[in-house]
């Protein structure tokens, strides 16, 4: 292959494409930066080590598995720091680790995994997070007086705090879900430059929910903007839930949660536009988790009305089954996107420019 067709292949550094598995596997390493696999294994793809899985299995897929694949942007060096894989390409590092449970339980092994994390992002000088993506199994389950969820939102928070990083106001985008299979998987982004984190009016920020949901609030912001150029830049969508203030609104109603969801992606969208960039939600490409796998179909069917079946964010999309972190949440979205400014807005470096009317 000539360097164009390859770059035509594997994308445009700075921003995530998606391929399906077999496409992705085949991309050369050099490369790329790193990805995400999304889905159980069903065929016999074998899976580039770059490639991180995401082991929840994939509904609704008519062919094959999808992956997020970051193109590098220079020279990729990789290494190891502990258990933590991880490459980096100059601008930014991916990394990918996998935790056995040891009986502790949730809090302790979330605190050392983040500081592990942490101490590969000293190592290596991309100080700052990006984007986290966090599984667990049995995430609603009773971890010995609390909910496993909330013993792994208090470990996390105390490794923010103890390594000097934006527990609160700042932190990063993240998900946090339960997929059916054993031990805690962080696969994570992070930078040399410090990402602008967006908050959602309609909710209060996670960092700052009451008691109600745990001792220790989670640590995510609704999304991060990863600017690539002065007027263009990427956008990590946090998971994003029927959530209105802090509490989940419309349990038991699939179609209402994912209206509610909705809303609150718009609202994410409109504020992540004053950043000076045209983000749109219906040219996301986003990833749906599903509590239930029977009700995956109305899910797709629900968003079509919403979004229109032929946008890219229907035709990409990625449905996995997953248990989301609160009992009573049917469905959780995240997505993510690349664009350049919005017509007759200059945008200022990194700060918040005006969207004019
Ligand atoms: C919510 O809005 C839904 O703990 O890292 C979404 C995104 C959720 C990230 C996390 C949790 C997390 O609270 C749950």
């Amino acid at each position: 292959m000539s360097v164009v067709q390859v770059q035509d292949a594997v994308g445009t550094p700075g921003r995530f494409a998606r391929h399906t598995w077999a496409d992705a596997a085949r991309l050369p390493a050099d490369r790329v930066l790193g990805g995400l696999a999304y889905g159980v294994a069903d065929d016999d793809v074998s899976l580039p080590d770059w490639l991180a899985p995401v082991p929840a299995a994939a509904l609704l897929s008519d062919d094959r598995a999808h992956a997020d694949v970051w193109p590098a942007a220079g020279r990729v060096r990789e290494g190891r720091t502990g258990s933590i894989r991880w490459r980096h390409d100059g601008q930014h590092l991916f990394g990918a680790v996998e935790f056995e449970e040891d009986g502790r339980g949730l809090e302790v092994l979330a605190h050392r995994a983040y500081r592990d994390l942490f101490s590969t992002l000293a190592d290596t000088g991309y100080a700052h997070l990006m984007r986290l993506w966090n599984y667990l199994p049995r995430i609603n389950e009773d971890g010995g007086g609390l909910e496993r969820y909330r013993q792994f939102n208090a470990g996390r928070q105390q490794a923010f705090i103890d390594a000097g990083q934006a527990a609160f106001e700042g932190a990063p985008a993240a998900c946090a879900l339960g997929f059916h299979g054993e031990g805690l998987l962080l696969r994570f982004m992070a930078g040399r430059t410090v990402p602008v984190a967006i908050e959602n009016p309609r909710q209060v920020p996670a960092w700052r929910y009451p008691a109600d949901y745990g001792p220790r609030a989670p640590t995510f912001s609704r999304a991060a903007v990863v600017r690539t150029a002065s007027d263009a830049a990427h956008l990590f969508v946090s998971g994003t839930a029927s959530i209105v203030g802090h509490a989940t609104v419309h349990e038991g109603d699939l179609d209402a949660q994912i209206d509610e969801t909705l809303r609150n992606l718009e609202a994410v969208f409109a504020e992540s536009r004053r950043s000076g960039v045209a983000f749109s939600l219906a040219d996301s490409e986003p990833v749906v988790y599903v509590r239930h796998p029977a009700q995956a179909a109305a899910v797709r069917h629900r968003l079509a009305q919403a979004l229109g079946p032929q946008s890219r964010f229907m035709r990409q999309a990625v449905y996995l089954h997953a248990d989301i972190c609160r009992s009573d949440l049917l469905v959780e979205i995240e997505t993510h996107l690349h664009a350049s400014g919005l017509p007759g807005v200059t945008a200022t470096d990194g700060s918040v420019a005006e969207e004019r009317a």
